[in-house]
Parts: C-alpha cells; structure tokens; sequence
C-alpha cells in the first residue's frame, strides 16, 4: 500500500523506482536458478551412492526365508521397506534404527552402511504379554555388511 501510494505520488521517482524492484526480481530469479541448479548436484551425488533396497513383509511376527539376510557392501545407502500384518517394532541393533508398524502404516529405514559386521534384527510384537519392555525375541533377520 505505502509502496504504490509513495508511487503516485513521485512520477519522477518512479521508473527508478521500477528499475529497482526489477533488478530485486531478477537477483531473485538468479538466487531460483542457483538453488535448482544446487539441488541437481546433490542429486546426481545421491545418485553416484549405490542405494540397496530391501523388502520385508512380516508375517505373524515372522519373513519369509529370502528375506531374513540383508547383504551389503559398507558405504551403501540401504533402504529397507517393512510392512506386517500385525502392530509391533522392528529394532536393528547395532545400527540404533527402530520402526513402529501397524497393519495401515508401513515404514522405511534408510541408512548408510557405515559399520561392517551382522547384526540383528529384532521384532517386538505389540500386545503379546511377555513382549514387551526390554525383553528381546529371537532374532528372525540379519544385516550383514561386508567390507570393501
Ligand atoms: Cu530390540
């Protein structure tokens, strides 16, 4: 308002005036352009990093036999998609990482592979009375990272 007001009133002023808001405009479109051309860059490095992606469908607390080994080299961007038919957590140990399911929700863990070893995958089924606090089921998969 003040701005269109102050416009009005000084004629003189205004192709400066103009000029300004232009040249405002055009900084703004070249901040734009640097911005997008940045994030191209940092996804054609995401790209660059093998990324694993890894299904696991928990059935009644359990996977299916080729789902319960999680190869990867060390250094990969893993990503690993888990759904289960019944509400509970599924921990990797090791890794700290933890995902809360329930039939509607699924989840993702993505990490990188910064640690070589195996390690555990735990799932802590909601509702079963002896399951919960800190006690731990069997293992039922693993992560395995191998060195490069
Ligand atoms: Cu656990």
């Amino acid at each position: 308002m003040s701005v269109a007001l102050r416009m009005r009133g000084a004629t003189r002023n205004c192709i400066g005036c103009l000029d300004t808001m232009r040249s405002c405009i055009c900084t703004l479109l070249r901040l734009l352009a640097g911005l997008a051309l940045a994030i191209a860059a940092l996804n054609a490095l995401a790209a660059g990093t093998p990324e694993k992606t890894f299904n696991m469908n928990i059935v009644h607390g359990a996977l299916a036999a080729d789902e319960r080994v999680l190869r990867v080299d060390k250094g990969d961007a893993v990503r690993v998609r888990v759904t289960s038919d019944t509400p509970g957590e599924l921990h990797l140990h090791g890794y700290r990482l933890e995902a809360k399911l329930t039939p509607a929700a699924r989840a993702e863990l993505v990490f990188t592979a910064y640690a070589t070893g195996r390690y555990p995958f735990e799932w802590h089924g909601a509702g079963r009375g002896g399951q919960t606090g800190s006690h731990h089921g069997p293992a039922f998969a693993a992560l395995e990272v191998r060195p490069k």
